[in-house]
């Protein structure tokens, strides 16, 4: 019978080929498929729930914060946490990491990072949002509390990142260093199944994407760089939403940038819960991503959990292309 295989038949197939790949971390894997399953039950009915609009908050990075926001937050958590094989979690919504293992006896070897749902300022007009997760090895033994080091690690060092993209329809892709695979989400049966087999970026790509309202503040390169592409009448596309930005140029090829701005010089996008995972991503389908000063992304050295940095991130080609004008 020819069916697609689901994600928890994926996850124990391959287990027994990633080096990292203990049934715990599996089982992070899997759980982190059914928090994206009830997110997305819950991003597509949103407008029904009166879960829309502001809750009034402001998260660490002064973000205004959707009702969206701190449900997907609150249950990336809660299920995190209740799986058992998770030591704590970072988020963007929270100033500090969470460490699970002061009041319980979790003895997991991991943590991971997230961006509960990223492109918020996007839900009310019903354009693509997402979750975006890293998973790192602790530092610290099991019998210790978590630390900031825990966290604060190079993308380099992530066992495994992915994305859940609530568009048209909901994706989740993943690596766990290997081949990039995308499963979609099959409402009929309740799983994500494997739609993207090892997912490859194009050499290069026909879609430019940036925000270009900021040109004003952007650097002279950058601007040069703008210019060079309207006179090649490249297409621009932007969402304002990094996973569905990142996901089309996975898909089509192309370019990413946020550069520095004035009023984020260094970059307004986070290294460790968006600018690292979709990386690692992008990189393991053959494609690079690096900041302004041409330094490779996952090679950052990340001094807090918030911290942010330009990215250039794409195709192989047209990265190196930007970089003939910075
Ligand atoms: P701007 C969404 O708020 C986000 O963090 C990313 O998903 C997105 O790429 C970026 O900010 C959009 O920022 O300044 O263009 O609105």
């Amino acid at each position: 019978m020819d069916r697609r295989i689901t994600l928890d038949e994926f996850i124990i197939s391959n287990q027994h080929l990633n080096q990292n790949a203990s049934g715990e971390f599996s089982g992070l894997l899997r759980h982190l498929g059914i928090a994206s399953k009830i997110i997305n039950r819950v991003v597509n009915k949103a407008g029904l729930l009166d879960i829309l609009g502001l809750d009034g908050g402001i998260n660490s990075t002064g973000d205004s914060v959707q009702k969206l926001d701190t449900y997907a937050n609150e249950l990336m958590i809660e299920y995190l946490k209740n799986s058992g094989i998770c030591a704590g979690v970072a988020s963007e919504e929270n100033d500090e990491f969470i460490d699970f293992t002061i009041d319980s006896n979790i003895k997991s070897s991991y943590v991971v990072v997230f961006d509960p749902l990223d492109g918020s300022s996007n839900i009310d007009v019903n354009i693509s949002v997402g979750t975006i997760f890293g998973i790192y090895k602790r530092l610290s033994h099991v019998d210790r509390p978590l630390d900031l080091h825990d966290f604060c690690q190079q993308g380099n060092k992530l066992v495994a990142a992915g994305y859940v993209l609530h568009g048209t329809s909901t994706m989740l892709v993943y690596t766990t260093g290997g081949p990039v695979n995308g499963f979609t989400y099959d409402r009929g049966i309740g799983e994500f199944c494997l739609s993207h087999p090892e997912m490859k970026i194009p050499e290069k790509g026909k879609y430019y994407s940036i925000n270009q309202g900021y040109s004003n503040s952007f650097s002279e390169g950058i601007n040069e760089y703008l210019k060079h592409m309207a006179s090649n009448n490249t297409a621009l596309r932007y969402i304002g939403s990094m996973v569905a930005d990142v996901h089309r140029t996975l898909c089509l090829g192309g370019i990413f940038i946020y550069p520095g701005t004035l009023k984020s010089p260094e970059g307004k996008l986070r290294i460790l819960y968006e600018c690292n995972p979709l990386s690692m991503i992008i990189e393991k389908a053959g494609g690079k991503s690096i900041n302004e000063k041409n330094q490779r992304i996952l090679d950052s050295e990340v001094f807090n959990l918030h911290q942010k940095s330009s990215i250039i991130i794409g195709s192989k080609l047209d990265v190196d292309e930007v970089l003939l004008f910075i």
